[in-house]
């Protein structure tokens, strides 16, 4: 197994903070998003989406996406659960991790691309040159406050995204959390749950990975 990874982007991050929480590591080969490694013919005949993570099997399968590597390694390595034990918590578990990519995560990515000087023609990830939007930038500010003020609220009575454990959507809502600095969009300091909760995620040794 090889993981395609880039230290600076939040996609893998979110893959290699899972893999911390299990105690597992996987050969990795920095692929350089900011010089355009991922545009390579070698590494679109990997990936034609041309993004990262990518997890590459011994079968040379490779799987693209986030939670769908997750979910390999989760079904690998049982232990300690990160995508719930029962046909109920993998459910709404699943149903936070959505929500949170959705209202969270892309949102933040709405916001940032459609605004970082760097990233001009080139507002999504991926092999299409697409200009910035500058009201989907200031829409996508919007929707991260919501976010936030949704998060929480969801905080209030549970320890963490899904309830008494952590799972991959507290690693996933940390990795939108600390995107969303990168567009000046932290969370406000009155989001006294929310703040709690990124205190205690954040401090796990896995959110250095
Ligand atoms: N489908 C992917 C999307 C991952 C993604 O957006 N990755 C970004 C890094 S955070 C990327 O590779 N961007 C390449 C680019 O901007 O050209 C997933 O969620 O796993």
């Amino acid at each position: 197994m090889k993981l395609y990874d880039c230290a600076t982007a939040p996609s893998p991050r979110r893959v290699r903070i899972f893999l911390a929480e299990k105690g597992l590591t996987i050969p990795t080969v920095q692929v350089d998003l900011r010089g355009g490694e991922q545009f390579t013919p070698a590494f679109r005949a990997l990936n034609p989406d041309c993004t990262v993570p990518v997890l590459e099997l011994d079968s040379g399968t490779a799987i693209t996406d986030v939670i769908a590597i997750c979910r390999y390694v989760e079904e690998l390595h049982p232990d300690p659960a990160l995508m719930g034990r029962t046909p109920e918590a993998r459910a709404t578990i699943e149903c936070w991790v959505r929500r949170i990519e959705w209202d969270g995560i892309y949102a933040v990515q709405e916001a940032f691309r459609n605004a970082a000087p760097g990233l001009r023609g080139k507002a999504l990830p991926g092999p299409l040159s697409l200009e910035q939007i500058p009201a989907l930038a200031e829409r996508g500010r919007h929707r991260v406050q919501h976010f936030f003020a949704w998060l929480d609220s969801r905080l209030v009575d549970h320890a963490f995204v899904s309830g008494p454990h952590f799972t991959i959507a507290d690693i996933s809502a940390m990795v939108a959390v600390d995107f969303s600095a990168r567009a000046q969009l932290e969370p406000a300091g009155n989001l006294r749950h929310l703040q709690r909760w990124y205190g205690e995620v954040s401090m796990r040794p896995s959110a250095k990975a």
